[in-house]
This record gives structure tokens, sequence and C-alpha cells, in this order.
């Protein structure tokens, strides 16, 4: 095998914002983005398109650099690349001249074969964070990760890798954060120091360029909102989708699916959404419906939407090969289907049995499928969730000479779940008018936030995995996705009734709560678990539709600055070590103002980290000071959640789906604390684009301890709230007692004094 090193720059120059830089074995290049964003890439052989399924924004048109006999130094407000000559290295720096992140002197960026990999220096003390959907623990140094969507059906909570590639993490030393994101959809590595001796970590790819684009802000936050906005945010979900959400494999007629709506509605327990997984349809061909069982789809989907239920439809990539099928004859007819490099259609088996599968990243092909979804919207479906993307296709081994688009199977794998999702969103969104259509898929790549919500696949019914599947969301959230969901209860086995009613406590803090579970697994409804849990879960989705107000004001939040709506500590304490200790590593934020700790449904008192600030325990007012570690009370119906000193949460009456108006009250629940704080507060009719008009209500909600005062803001957007009036909730203002606790919710400026 023959290796090859950066060596010495041989030539340079500088053209439409290009800084291109030769050396005997590559060529690379350097864009600049903003002040905090630069783009490295090296190749041997560029592609003049430059195409990215992640990157959505354009570099400046010109930039300046110093040259000195040694180096060529780019200076931003921001940020110092100091390009080495001799031989080419990258280093990044601070404007202040403190290091970030530095090419290993040695190896640097090197090649053997086509694979390319970056060795880079290890900081001592240094954390990493990110990758997305990775088992491990929050901080992965002396961890290794390959990224390569993969159907991955009884994973552990060790496997590696699973369904979603995000090459982007953050790194964290001597008090400084960088960001690193790997535009490169072929099999990629990540190392962090797991197997060098505390010298390197690299990280590249089997093949493709060694581009990556740099982030340099100081922040973990700032550099989330960098990498989103360069791969771009997530849009306003349908308000209904972040209500409870009842999904089986399979509810197996429409008289099930209509009973199970039924139920909740009659039980009383919230909920807005049923599912249909793969046996709704005629012999599992997309875009059917099973002639017996699902005989009035139309009739089904009437009927439920009178009991406000929305349902969501499952979808695959793999269509059937069967004459008379419209799908399967239209795509020979057309040629949309990946290929072998003679021209034969690519044949897997999956659950149709003989498939084709549609090539995604043609855009002919695309269109086509997302017009297809006539067939499921037609009847009333608003919701479509693309499974077995990575592709799977039994035997896990789509031949390396399977051409998507123009390019081999090897080469774009990881971005075809991502693709199939941007079909999806794109063609139900245009049929669907001016509805936001809901989207859900398993595989990704980095930038799917723009299509899509994802859920982390078939995890298992244990504690272990709930935990796991805590980090994940968590993980996740740092690359950009913020609507993200675990099959609640565990997709195999069965859980117990007490991991059950725990993990749906857990639910209720997680972007997206879906209960789910495997075929010929134990009923999973809340009412299976006796009458008692059946109170407490109960109760706990109730809480969830409480706090439906702050959920989607913090999804707002999402859209407009990419913070995930679940984040881990480790974004606003990330140089505090209690936050990656293994004890407490799974904690998080719900937004700005909560902290949830997942407990394992053995354990009925638990070791809880607070970080800085004080807290209140949500359940009591009981309050503590932050920075210390406290033994709380965890039973089975009081999951710990706190809340942040200052924090501000609205919350709205108990409804039995989002589609209820309630009592009219919006009540503003206030933490009294030492420190000023705010909270925007937004809404809109939730469930079309009319907001993208100025259709929406968002107003800031100001508390302020010196003034003793908690104040509204004049509304801004001309939505009308379907809150007639404001009620103020205190807590832990001794003795306080309010002139007006409710007040009619007018758009000018409030005041109330405390
Ligand atoms: O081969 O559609 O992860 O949620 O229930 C299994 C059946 C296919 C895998 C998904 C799971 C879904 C199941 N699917």
């Amino acid at each position: 095998m023959n290796l090859e090193i950066a060596g010495n720059v041989q030539g340079f120059k500088q053209q439409d914002g290009i800084l291109t830089i030769k050396t005997a074995e590559a060529e690379a290049r350097v864009y600049i983005y903003s002040p905090t964003i630069i783009r490295v890439s090296i190749s041997k052989n560029f592609n003049p398109d430059d195409p990215s399924f992640a990157v959505i924004r354009q570099p400046l048109a010109d930039f300046d650099f110093d040259e000195s006999s040694a180096n060529i130094d780019i200076t931003t407000p921001a940020l110092k690349l100091s390009i080495q000559k001799s031989p080419l290295r990258f280093n990044f720096f601070t404007a202040a001249g403190n290091s970030l992140s530095e090419d290993d002197a040695r190896f640097g960026t090197n090649w053997q074969g086509e694979r390319v990999i970056c060795y880079r220096r290890l900081f001592e003390g240094e954390r990493f964070i990110g990758l997305g959907e990775k088992t491990g623990n929050l901080d992965r140094r002396s961890a290794a990760y390959v990224n390569w969507n993969t159907d991955a059906p009884n994973h552990t909570p060790e496997s590696d890798p699973l369904y979603k590639t995000f090459p982007f993490f953050i790194g964290l030393h001597s008090g400084l954060t960088y960001g690193l994101f790997l535009d490169n959809t072929h099999k990629s590595y990540f190392d962090f120091g797991a197997s060098t001796d505390e010298e390197t970590s690299w990280f590249g790819a089997d093949g493709g360029d060694l581009n990556y684009y740099f982030f340099g802000a100081q922040g973990v936050a700032k550099i989330i909102e960098d990498y989103t906005w360069l791969t771009g945010r997530m849009e306003m979900p349908p308000l209904w989708s972040l209500g409870y959400q009842q999904c089986r494999w399979s509810y197996m007629s429409a008289d099930e699916v209509l009973n199970i709506a039924q139920t909740f509605r009659k039980k009383q327990i919230p909920a807005d959404v049923v599912y249909c997984d793969i046996d709704y349809m005629d012999d599992f061909k997309i875009f059917t419906w099973n002639k017996k069982t699902f005989p009035k789809p139309k009739q089904m989907l009437d009927k439920l939407k009178a009991m406000d239920f929305k349902l969501v439809t499952i979808v695959d990539p793999g269509i059937k090969v069967e004459e008379g099928y419209k799908e399967y004859d239209e795509g020979i007819e057309q040629d949309y289907f990946a290929k072998y490099p003679d021209g034969e259609n690519y044949t897997g088996y999956v659950w149709p049995g003989r498939c084709h599968f549609p090539d995604f990243f043609r855009e002919e092909v695309r269109e086509w499928w997302g017009a297809a979804f006539t067939a499921l919207t037609q009847p009333g479906v608003e919701g479509f969730w693309n499974d077995m993307n990575e592709p799977a296709a039994w035997g896990q081994n789509i031949p390396w000479i399977v051409k998507f688009g123009d390019k081999f199977m090897p080469e774009v794998r990881n971005a075809y779940g991502m693709q199939m999702a941007r079909a999806t969103y794109d063609g139900t969104r245009k049929i669907m008018g001016n509805k936001r259509p809901f989207v859900l898929t398993r595989a990704a790549y980095s930038g799917t936030q723009r299509y899509s919500a994802v859920w982390t696949g078939d995890n298992t019914g244990t504690d272990a995995h709930m935990l796991l599947g805590q980090r994940l969301v968590n993980s996740l959230g740092i690359t950009g996705m913020s609507f993200i969901g675990v099959d609640i209860g565990g997709f195999s086995g069965n859980p117990t009734p007490e991991l059950m009613v725990r993990w749906n406590s857990l639910g209720v803090y997680t972007p997206m709560f879906r209960n789910h579970a495997i075929q010929g697994s134990k009923m999973r409804e809340p009412w299976e678990w006796g009458k008692n849990n059946e109170q407490i879960i109960k109760k706990d989705i109730e809480q969830r539709y409480k706090l439906l107000p702050y959920l989607y004001s913090s999804f707002y939040q999402s859209t407009q600055t990419g913070l995930p709506v679940s984040r881990t500590l480790a974004i606003e304490h990330s140089f505090d070590g209690n936050v990656f200790d293994e004890r407490f590593q799974n904690e998080f934020m719900f937004g700005d103002a909560i902290l949830v700790t997942p407990v394992e449904s053995t354990k009925l008192t638990e070791d809880v980290y607070l970080p800085q600030g004080s807290w209140y325990r949500l359940s009591s007012d009981k309050f503590y000071e932050g920075e210390q570690i406290v033994n709380v009370q965890a039973p089975l119906t009081d999951l710990p959640v706190f809340v942040k000193a200052g924090g501000i949460i609205p919350m709205q009456s108990v409804v039995q789906s989002t589609n209820e108006k309630g009592d009219g009250i919006l009540r503003i629940h206030i933490w009294n604390g030492r420190e000023a704080n705010s909270f925007i507060y937004y809404e809109d009719d939730g469930v079309s684009y009319d907001y993208e008009q100025g259709v929406y209500y968002k107003r800031v909600i100001s508390f302020n301890p010196i003034e003793k005062s908690l104040s509204l803001s004049l509304v801004e957007g001309s939505f009308k709230s379907r809150f007639m009036q404001l009620r103020f909730v205190l807590h832990g203002f001794d003795g306080v007692k309010l002139q007006e606790e409710i007040v009619e919710n007018k758009n000018g400026e409030i005041e109330v004094k405390l």
C-alpha cells in the first residue's frame, strides 16, 4: 500500500473567493463563509460541480491573506487560519492567538489509495461531543466511530454504526470551543484518541475529498447556530405532531386503528396521532391500501378526523417487482430505479419480496416519488414515515457496483435516506397546499433537519436502552436535529410495567413523543398496564399537553437559532466536568427552563447534578442551589424534573388533542430567581405556512428581579392568540400577592408588579 502525505506547497493563487494551494500530491482549497466559518477542502481530484447535500450557503466572494516565508495566514475578526507551507498543514487559532485545532505536524492529511485521513493534534484534556446518533458516552474522547448508514435491529448500547451519519463534532479544550464538519458521504471515520498515545485524533473517509468546515465561534450554542446556518434549520412542525403519538407494527385493520383512537377518547387520555405500519398496504406495495383490511381509507380518515386524530403511514423505498403495480410500471418505463453499471435494475429483497429502489439522487425521481403521495393524502393522511432507507435490503449488503445517480453506492449511501426524506417532504408539501406535512425518517445525513424529524430506530425495552435513547437524542441535538423521537417502551422485547411508566414519563420531555412496538410484542397502549399505571401514564401525557405552549415556542427557537429542544448540559456548561460524569451525562435541558434527569425504572431515588444557577423541583417547588449533587426522590409518579430559577414556562389547560382550544387561559409560570431572564413566546395556527407571511403571534416575556416585574412586550405578527386571557402563576415568591392574577390577552405591552 502506498502512503502519500501532503507535502510542500508548490504554488498558490486566489480567484473567485477561493485560495488554491498546490502540493505534489494534491490541491487544497480554502473558502471563508463567515468570520467564524472557514472551509478547507483537500483533494487529488476535485469535482468541478462541488456538490453538497448538506450545505445551503455560499462562501464570501473575496478575502485577504498574508504571506510570509513559512506561512499563509488568513485572519477574520474571530479566527486565524495559519497555513504552514513546508509541509502543508492547517492550524486554527482564535483571534487572540490561542490554538484551537492543529494538523498533526508529522502526518497532516494523507492518502492510502483513495482513503484520505487527517491526523490532528490531541490537546491535553480535550473532550469531544457530537457525531449525532452515536452510542457511548457524551464525551467521545477515547472512542472511535464509523459512519455507514445501517439497518441496526437488536443494536446494543455499544453498537456502531447505526442508521444516521452526522460527521460533525465539537472539540472542547483549554476553555475554548471549535467545531468541525467533514462534508463527505463516503464511509467515514472519527477517532478521538481511542488507539493513539494521547497524541492524535483523526478523521477521514474511504474516498472523496477531505472537505471540512471549521467553526471557531466561542461557545457551543454559537457553534450550533453556525452549523445550522450552514446546513439549514427545521421549519415549524405541525402542532399535532407534538402531541402524543401511538404507533405499533401494526394495527392490522381500519377497525383496529379506529378502536385505538376511540379508546383514547373514551378514557380521556390525550393523544393526536395513530400510525399505520407496513400492514396497511396491499402486499407491502408502497402507495396502496389493503383492500380487505383497509377497504375505505377515506372513511377511516374521516372518522379519525371527527375524533381529532391524525394518521401517519409508513413508506419504504423498496418498490415491489410486479407488473400492473403502478409505481413499478412507471419506474420501469421512466427508468427511475438504481442500477448495475450495465443498466440492469438492481433487485434486492425486502418486505414485498423482490424490489427495485428509487434513485432519489435524481430530481425527476424525487418529483415522481413526491407526487405519488396523493394515494395517501387524498384520503387525508398528513404524516409520512420513511423507513428502511439506509437503504436496507435483506442481507444488508447492496453491492458496491450499484449506481445511484452518477455515483456508486459507497460514495452516496450515507445520503440515500436524506434524499428520500427530501423527496417525501418536497412532494407532500406541494400536494398538501398550504398545510404542513409531518415527515419522519430513520436514515439521515447532515442537513436532514430541513426536511424531516428522525427517530432512533429499533431499540429494546430495557433501562439501558432508555438511557441510551436519551444520549442519542441529546447528541443528535448537537448536530442540528431538534425533532427527535425514540420508541417509548422499546421496540423489541417487552418492558416491565415499571419501565413502561418511567419511559413514558421521560417521553413527555422528548421532542417527539411516540410509543411504538414490534410485531408479536405485548400490546403497549397506556391502558395495557393495569388501572394504577394507566392513571400515571395518563397524568404524564396530560403534563405534555399542558406544556405545549412552552414546547411550541421551544421549537420556534430551533427554527431561529438551531438550538435543539433537548439539550445536553454540555451545551451551556461545556467546561463543567460533572456534566460528563457517567452518572450525570444523560441529564438535559428541555428548552430554556427545564432540566430533566432520566432515571432507571428500578431506582426510586437518584443522585442528580444541578449545574450553575439555582433550581426548583417542578413537582414541589423545593429549592436547590446549583453546582452540587443532590439525592432526590424519584418515584414512578414523579420523574426528577427541575426548573431553573428565573425560568418562565407558559402552559395551557389539559386538552384531549391539539385541536381543542381548552379554557382559553395561557398560564405564565415564573420561578423566582436572582437574575433577569426572558422567554420568547411564539404561537401560530399550527397547521399552515401562513406564518411565513407574518401570521404569527410573538412576544417577549421578561422577568426583572430588581424592578420586581414581569413584562410582556408588544405582540409582533398578525395572528390572534388562541388564549383570551393570561394568568400569572408565581413560584418561590414568598408572600407576594398579585393585584391582577388574570389579565386580558391584549396586544399592547403588559407589566405586572411582583
Ligand atoms: O424490518 O415496518 O425501524 O419501526 O415497525 C423492519 C416495520 C421494518 C423497522 C422500523 C420499525 C418498523 C418496522 N421496520
